[in-house]
Formats: structure tokens, C-alpha cells, sequence
């Protein structure tokens, strides 16, 4: 699929009415600074359109993207920010939970771990909470240009293991020189087609 158009459309600090108008949406879910907002701008080749920073902690509240006017891309904080507030982090959690849980057009999640790490217990209680919500998940392994290809294979299975889930479940990426980017616009486009357009014709 090919992204033309990509807008901001609203910020919500709290999940009351989703203003989705009913339409497909695909959320970004990971720790502070594991690159979720990074992942937008690099699928929408639009650097300009999600805030991104060094410093963990950037995106604070819940933002919503329109593509193509047809679907939406979902901005979440992050979690796992050791230094930040208490009460903030807390916020952070309803804000991403109360997400989750209350939008009724989530397509898939993508939940985002950084290539690198073994993933960390939030991250396993996150995947955990996807899988008992019954909400589509695939794992996105970022930042796959700080590895060599030699590399990033041992990193795989650590994944897998600790997140208890499958290889295919897996997409490795990078925001920086585009691995993966065309096998995440296909599965985008598989999950945000209208009903029927991905139906076998013959
Ligand atoms: N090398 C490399 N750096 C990346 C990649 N993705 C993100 N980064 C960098 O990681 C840092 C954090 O990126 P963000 O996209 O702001 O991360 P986030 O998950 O949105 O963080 P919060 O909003 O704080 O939760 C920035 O310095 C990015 O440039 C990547 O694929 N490769
Ligand atoms: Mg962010």
C-alpha cells in the first residue's frame, strides 16, 4: 500500500467517545522511547508528522492520525519511563488502557520492543493483557539498524520467548533506513481494507 495522505487529526487525554467515525485503526503500543512515534512518521514518510524525541517520555497523550482518509494510525504514550512522575506514568497507563479497551475499531496493535533488549516484564504483561482482550497483535522489533543481520537472527528468539509468541508473529524494522517497511504496509493494508475487497474472487 502506498500512503498519500497522512494529518494529525485531535489529541485525548481521556477515552470517552472515540471520534473514529468508524473507521479502521491501528495502535502503537511500547515503552518510553522505543520508537512508536518514530514508526508513523517512517510509514507515512511524513518526518514532520508525529513529535519524536531522544529524550523517553515525548508523546503524552493519545493522538490520532487520519491515512488516506480511510483509517487512522494511533499514537500512545509509552510506559516503562522509570524517571518520570508517579502520577504522570499512572495517567500515562489509564490513558493507554483506557484506549485500548474503549475503542471498538482497533484493528491491530502493534506492540513495540526494541530489537536489542530481551523484552521487559511490562512488556510481557502488556502482551498478555492484548491476548486477553483478544486484540490482534504483532510485535514490531525496532531500531534493526543498530545490528547486523547476524545479529538481529539471535535476537529473534529471545523475543519469542519471553513475549510467548511465534516467529511470523515477529516483524523486525527500522524508521531509519526502512527494513521492514513494505511487509508492515501489506499487513496495514490487509487489516484496513474495506470488508470483502480481500475476499478470494475466483
Ligand atoms: N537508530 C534508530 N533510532 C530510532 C528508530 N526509531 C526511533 N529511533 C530513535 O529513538 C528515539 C525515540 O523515538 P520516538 O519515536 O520518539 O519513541 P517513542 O516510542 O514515540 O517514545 P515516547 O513518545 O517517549 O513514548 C528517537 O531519538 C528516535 O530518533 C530506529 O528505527 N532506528
Ligand atoms: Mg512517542
Amino acid at each position: 500500500m502506498t500512503i498519500k495522505k497522512s494529518r494529525f487529526v485531535q489529541s485525548l487525554s481521556a477515552f470517552k467517545s472515540f471520534p473514529g467515525q468508524g473507521l479502521p485503526e491501528i495502535a502503537m503500543v511500547g515503552k518510553s522511547n522505543v520508537g512508536k512515534s518514530s514508526l508513523i512518521n517512517s510509514m507515512t514518510a511524513n518526518s514532520k508528522l508525529a513529535r519524536t524525541s531522544a529524550e523517553p517520555g515525548k508523546t503524552r497523550l493519545v493522538n490520532l492520525y487520519l491515512i488516506n482518509e480511510a483509517f487512522f494510525l494511533v499514537d500512545l504514550p509509552g510506559y516503562g519511563f522509570a524517571k518520570a512522575p508517579k502520577q504522570e506514568k499512572q495517567k500515562w497507563a489509564e490513558m493507554i488502557e483506557g484506549y485500548l479497551r474503549g475503542s471498538g475499531n482497533l484493528k491491530r496493535v502493534f506492540q513495540l520492543v526494541d530489537l536489542r533488549h530481551a523484552p521487559t516484564e511490562e512488556d510481557q504483561l502488556r502482551v498478555e493483557a492484548l491476548r486477553h482482550d483478544e486484540l490482534p497483535l504483532t510485535v514490531v522489533a525496532t531500531k534493526a539498524d543498530k545490528l547486523s543481520k547476524a545479529q538481529r537472527g539471535r535476537c529473534i528468539p529471545v523475543i519469542c520467548r519471553t513475549l510467548a509468541v511465534q516467529p511470523w508473529e515477529v516483524m523486525v524494522y527500522s524508521s531509519k533506513d526502512g527494513t521492514g517497511k513494505d511487509a508492515l504496509l501489506e499487513l496495514v493494508e490487509a487489516e484496513v481494507a474495506p470488508a470483502g475487497e480481500n475476499a478470494d474472487h475466483t
